[in-house]
């Protein structure tokens, strides 16, 4: 039988995982939405039919009919709402930021630890883009010796005025935060979140752009610019340097078209379309894995980590300062 999946907020990426759910995912079908606006959750599931609009999200968690469930909501009611699906025993595909912060994130680790079985995977898709998972196949080959550093580049187009600097931080910054972690298989144990001159051509006090380092508990080190309204497209770039050579990634040459006496690509509007096929192949494995009674995708931990350094990271940005990354280790929590 098909796994039963409500998705819980439907603004741009929830919307998105549920058409996705609806028409590409096999071994799924969506049976419920949920959103404050139920203008919009109730237009969203007109148009596959035979789809609810619940407008308590709570209430699409614990229905009987529904299997699995999506988080795509704001970060800021995360928390409660995966405390539900651990209540309710429901596997949950949790959209990043795992949590605001590190105590709630580091709350939600303890309480899945208790129930004794994985419940919840977190939305780090870019672990299923082809490009980040050849780069991760090449680091572990060992063919360019040790990885040494990681450069990279996290651009959108434009975001909305209400994503202020924080949200830069735990919504942007925090999957190269991932990324960091699960190239080098190591925790980030510091980091510096630099403020260089802010375009003016974003709201008033937002920094943007920002120019992350972590500091690897191995020793590494990776620097990311995160540039939320560089105005052109989406644009994300890995550079790996290895002891032996280096690999980039995200460069997305895609149709090279020469017209007119000039030549040139497309740099994608946003991360749906750059993106798009990680987040079917995330989508699609999570569906797997629950149809086998496992999730074998990033962890709660691994949301629990992030939020740590991006906790220390919004604290770097205030104070001027590298702040050390608190995070009670591992086996305290897990065992
Ligand atoms: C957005 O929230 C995302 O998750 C995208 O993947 C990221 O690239 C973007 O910067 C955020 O706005």
């Amino acid at each position: 039988r098909d796994l039963r999946i409500g998705v819980v907020g439907v603004g741009m990426m929830g919307a998105d995982h549920a058409e996705r759910v609806a028409r590409r995912i096999s071994g799924a079908r969506l049976v419920a939405v949920s959103d404050p606006d139920m203008d919009r959750a109730g237009a969203l599931a007109a148009t596959f039919g035979d789809v609810r609009a619940i407008d308590d999200p709570l209430a699409l968690i614990g229905d009987a009919d529904v299997d699995a469930v999506v988080i795509a909501s704001p970060g800021f009611a995360h928390a409660e709402q995966l405390t539900a699906c651990l209540e309710h025993a429901k596997p949950v595909l949790c959209e990043k930021p795992l949590t605001m912060d590190a105590e709630s994130s580091l709350r939600v680790v303890e309480a899945e630890h208790k129930l004794g079985k994985q419940l919840i995977q977190v939305g780090f898709m870019r672990r299923f883009d082809p490009e980040y998972a050849a780069l991760k196949e090449l680091l572990d080959s060992g063919e360019l010796g040790r990885t040494l550093l990681l450069h990279n580049v996290h651009r959108n187009r434009t975001v909305p005025a209400t994503f202020r600097s924080e949200m830069i931080v735990r919504d942007s910054l925090v999957h190269e935060v991932d990324v960091a972690r699960w190239l080098f298989g190591a925790e980030i144990t510091r980091i510096t979140v630099h403020a260089p001159r802010p375009s003016g051509l974003v709201g008033e006090g937002v920094q943007d752009p920002q120019l992350a380092v972590f500091e690897m508990a191995n020793g590494a080190m990776a620097d990311v610019e995160v540039f939320v309204n560089c105005q052109v497209g989406y644009e994300v770039r890995c550079e790996a340097v290895g002891e032996k050579g280096n690999a980039t990634i995200g460069l997305g040459v895609d149709v090279l078209t020469r017209r007119a006496g000039h030549w040139g690509g497309v740099v994608p509007d946003d991360f749906r379309v750059r993106f798009g096929l990680a987040y079917d192949l995330e989508l699609q494995r999570w569906v797997d894995a629950v149809a086998k009674g496992t999730i074998d995708g990033p962890a709660a931990w691994d949301g629990y980590a992030a939020a740590a350094v991006c906790t220390a990271g919004v604290r770097s940005l205030q104070e001027g300062r590298p702040v050390e990354v608190e995070m009670v280790p591992r086996s305290e929590v897990l065992g």
